[in-house]
């Protein structure tokens, strides 16, 4: 293997899914139980808010009830010990990778634990319901304002930190994805980015996605057992960061 330098590293809701969060597309999934125009685009939140604001506080209440897996434990591993640059860019809006240990994590499509205020655009760290018990929202907490959505990137926003989401897929050696159906764009397009700028291109995946097609190799199971795997081998095949307690 080549000396690797940098990493891009895309994950979705398929990497969550042994800590218990349901994906969107697998049977059963989030999408099934509620139509994305509905729940997932702006105009369903103007249309019913209530309707938004309560699938979204069941959904921050359920990460509670979520841990981190060996997938999200494994990719953490990486960060402390790659000597050269990961980049983890996540589709998902839970904390897992960063209860999992990871430090930087570049969520494109928002939080769950963020709220986004109407009136001031400001984002705040959030945890609590968005709609209480008689209906009343919350006050922003730097404008006061009762204003507060989701802080997440409905159908038809602009995902988060784009420029430097494409700045890292133009320099990367390896782009991997991870646990998506590559169903949802910008971040289905990262593979052929990455492949335009000249790096391999690996799928971990439960089974062969939208986009398998594009990606030099494409590994199929459950993330749990791939991707602690994939980064033993990494690891392995490059040198490593001397651990701080080295000095
Ligand atoms: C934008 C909200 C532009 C957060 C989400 C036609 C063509 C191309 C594009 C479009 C088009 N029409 C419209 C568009 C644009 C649209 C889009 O892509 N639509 C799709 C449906 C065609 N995209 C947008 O609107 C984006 N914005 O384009 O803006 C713009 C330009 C200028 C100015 C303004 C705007 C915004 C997209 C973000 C939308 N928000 N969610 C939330 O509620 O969570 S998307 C939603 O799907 C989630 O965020 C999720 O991240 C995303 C992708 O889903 P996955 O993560 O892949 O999950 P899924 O269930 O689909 O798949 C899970 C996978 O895991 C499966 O493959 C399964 O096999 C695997 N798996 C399961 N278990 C395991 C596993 N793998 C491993 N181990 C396991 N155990």
């Amino acid at each position: 293997m080549t000396q690797l330098a940098t990493i891009v590293i895309l994950t979705g809701a398929g990497i969550s899914a042994e800590s218990g969060i349901d994906t969107f597309r697998s049977a059963g999934g989030l999408w099934e139980r509620h139509r994305i125009e509905d729940v997932a685009t702006p105009e369903g939140f103007a249309r019913n808010p209530g309707l938004v604001l309560g699938f979204y506080d069941a959904r921050r209440a359920a990460l509670a009830q979520a841990a981190p897996n060996p997938a999200h434990l494994a990719l953490a591993r990486l960060e402390r010990e790659f000597a050269g640059k990961v980049l983890l860019v996540t589709q998902n809006v839970d904390d897992l990778h960063e209860r999992g240990g990871s430090r930087e994590v570049v969520h494109m499509h928002g939080e769950l634990k963020s709220a986004l205020c109407l009136a001031c655009e400001t984002r705040s760290p959030w945890g609590a319901p968005l709609l209480g018990e008689a209906g009343e929202r919350p006050p922003c907490p730097v404008c006061a304002a009762p204003m507060l959505r989701p802080d997440i990137v409905w159908f038809g926003e602009m995902p988060y930190q784009m420029g430097r989401i494409y700045e890292a897929l133009g320099q990367c050696d390896l782009f991997v994805s991870i646990g998506t159906s590559g169903a949802v764009y910008p971040a289905a397009g990262f593979v052929q980015e990455a492949r335009a700028a000249g790096a391999r291109t690996l799928e971990l995946n439960l089974e062969p996605s939208e986009g398998s097609h594009f990606f030099h190799e494409s590994r199929n199971g459950p993330a749990g057992l791939l991707v602690p795997r994939w980064v033993d081998e990494v690891l392995e095949g490059s040198t490593r960061k001397r651990a701080s307690h080295e000095g």
